[in-house]
């Protein structure tokens, strides 16, 4: 799809939060005390966090006090923002130097798993790349067929486990035909837990170490996917599973049904851990590779 395309959909995605931001009430306004907290009041509201919030209105006060808010102020407070958002060159995934590239899929119930790696495949494949899907969320007979739906949409091939079988094996069978079929990809799609299930972290933990004593370096990458509608919530659960299962990066979904967009920007500080896509709605084109002057363009819009 065409770039422009996707920003218009980002914008729409992200309306929402830009409405909270309201950006041309700030024009013509004395840069004082009361604009600032006005300003913080908003960062905070649209969940941009703290830390981030206090950082922004430091810069703010120091290089606009008294003056009066205008489009080079609006530059400035986006500028600032992309600063703590950007990850030159990590936005995009790690391809494996020789082999299959393995990318393990895990997060808490209903963030949107199984739909993000419908999406990545679909985008993955419009690249002329070849990809093979696990479907290691064994729990619900109605996941895998989730993900075969998906797979077939999408062109490509899945392996899945009998229901109740232990994800693990399935994650072993989906190596083996990765190797044998010599794919360039293999996407592992998990069950949805909390972060506070002890029994089912490990269950992730042992899916980990079959993808990597299978395949060399695997998994290449981890990817945690938050629900962006939950909040500060979200912050706490990427602490407790990058811990036990080391994520590499972060996609967060449903961003338009948030008017709190700007938790990209708190999970991005809080987690040092690079955003990778970013979801604005259901469609397969509504997931895109994360791009922070983009995202935060489209915030403020
Ligand atoms: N509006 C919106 N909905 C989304 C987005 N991403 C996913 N969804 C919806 O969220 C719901 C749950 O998505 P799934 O992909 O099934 O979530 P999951 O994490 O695999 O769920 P479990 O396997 O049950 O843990 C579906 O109805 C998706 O269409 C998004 O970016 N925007
Ligand atoms: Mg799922």
């Amino acid at each position: 799809m065409a770039i422009s395309g996707w920003v218009e959909r980002l914008k729409q995605g992200l309306a929402r939060t830009a409405q909270i931001f309201n950006v041309r009430s700030w024009f013509g306004r004395k840069v004082d005390q009361s604009f600032l907290d006005e300003l913080e009041g908003r960062l905070i509201q649209a969940d941009v966090g703290v830390a981030a919030t206090r950082r922004v209105i430091e810069r703010v006060r120091s290089a606009y006090s008294d003056q009066t808010a205008d489009e080079n102020l609006l530059a400035f407070v986006k500028s600032e923002i992309t600063t703590l958002l950007d990850d030159p060159g990590k936005s995009t995934l790690a391809i494996a130097p020789k082999g299959p590239s393995v990318y393990l899929i895990a997060g808490i119930n209903g963030s949107g798993k199984t739909t993000s790696i419908a999406k990545i495949a679909q985008h993955l494949k419009n690249q002329g790349r070849t990809i093979l899907l696990a479907a290691c969320d064994t729990f619900r007979a109605a996941a895998a067929d989730q993900l075969s739906v998906w797979a077939a949409r999408a062109g490509c091939e899945i392996v899945r486990g009998s229901p109740g079988a232990d994800p693990a094996s399935v994650a072993h069978d989906a190596c083996q035909r990765a190797l044998a079929r010599e794919v360039d990809i293999l996407i592992v799609d998990t069950a949805g837990r909390l972060h506070t299930q002890t029994h089912l972290m490990r269950e992730l933990e042992k899916i980990r170490n079959v993808l990597g004593r299978l395949i060399p370096g695997a998994p290449h990458e981890v990817l945690l996917v938050l629900d962006g509608t939950i909040g500060q919530n979200a912050i706490r659960q990427a602490e407790v599973f990058t811990k036990s299962i080391h994520c590499t990066g972060l996609i967060l979904t449903k961003l338009d049904g948030t008017a709190k967009g700007g938790v990209v920007v708190a999970v991005r500080q809080t987690m040092n851990l690079p955003v990778k896509f970013i979801g604005v709605g259901e469609g397969l084109e509504d997931l895109q590779p994360f791009d922070a002057a983009t995202f935060v363009e489209s915030l403020f819009s």
